[in-house]
């Protein structure tokens, strides 16, 4: 199960200050305590209150990478940023996200390609995001198909069947869920699956409970990877519990225990 920390985001208001004022601390803090907490990819999102994210991109990745090894996911809708961070990169990254749109597919893949890093693809495109399982499904395909047609490695492919707000959009949770389940018969090898994880508790009361349980059903269904809150111990001991009870890891009294030794010291 690949961690990706959510916490270099714009959306927060302590990161969404420090891009504007160009303050490498809170940034270096957060890079430097999630990789402590086992993080293997740092999210990093400028928000969408920056008018010029190729500059706070660059300035993003230079900033982490003066405090950390840990690669960086790149998420952004602007693909000259997430262009412009890649050429910075000193470790293989992960571009966040492509759309199945043809003109977005066809910027992204190749970009992707010849930087030779992982690639999160959502189940969305013009018409925005679908309310059932089999559109979302159909949205998946056309993105492996691009994978295919431009020569990218499906098990660097990353499907996001991309979860919203469970108070306002109750319904495409269980929709999610059979998504990840659909995707892995898309192709041979499989593509992985990814999802936002703390999107489904969004203004509702008891978040960590919420993501914890909704992570636990989703990696039930194959899910291979969360953009989540990586500082949540009991969130981080349910993946690893969930990692022994679907066999994943071996079983060990100490078992969240030797899960977490590949951590630095929190
Ligand atoms: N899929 C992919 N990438 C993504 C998402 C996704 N990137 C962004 C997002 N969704 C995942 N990351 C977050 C980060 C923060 C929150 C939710 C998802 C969050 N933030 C608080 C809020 O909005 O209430 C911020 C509050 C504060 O300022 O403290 O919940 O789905 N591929």
């Amino acid at each position: 199960m690949l961690l990706i920390g959510e916490r270099i985001n714009g959306m927060f208001k302590d990161i969404g200050k420090a891009i504007r004022q160009r303050d490498p601390k809170p940034i270096q803090e957060w890079a430097v305590k999630q990789t402590k907490f086992g993080a293997h990819y740092l999210d990093v999102n400028t928000g969408p209150a920056i008018d010029d994210k190729v500059s706070a991109m660059k300035w993003l990745v230079n900033t982490i990478q003066e405090v950390t090894e840990t690669p960086l996911c790149l998420d952004s809708t602007d693909y000259n940023a997430i262009e412009a961070g890649l050429e910075l990169c000193q470790r293989p990254a992960m571009v966040n996200s492509v759309h199945a749109d043809r003109d977005k597919i066809e910027r992204v893949f190749p970009m992707a390609k010849h930087y030779g890093v992982k690639l999160i693809g959502l189940t969305m495109d013009k018409k925005g995001v679908p309310k059932d399982a089999d559109d979302r499904t159909a949205l998946a395909m056309e993105i492996v198909a691009a994978a295919d047609e431009f020569g990218f490695p499906m098990e660097e492919l990353y499907i996001d069947p991309l979860i919203l707000p469970v108070n306002v959009a109750q319904e495409h949770a269980i929709e999610v869920l059979k998504t990840i389940r659909n995707v892995k018969l898309l192709a041979n090898p499989a593509p992985k699956t990814v999802l936002g994880l703390s999107n489904v508790s969004q203004k509702a009361l008891d978040r960590p409970l919420i993501d914890r349980t909704y992570l636990i059903m989703a990696m039930a269904s194959g899910l291979d990877a969360a953009i989540c809150n990586v500082g949540d111990e009991e969130l981080v001991d349910a993946v690893a519990t969930s990692r022994i009870l679907l066999n994943q890891d071996v079983y060990a009294d100490s078992y969240l225990k030797v899960f977490k030794a590949g951590r630095e010291e929190a």
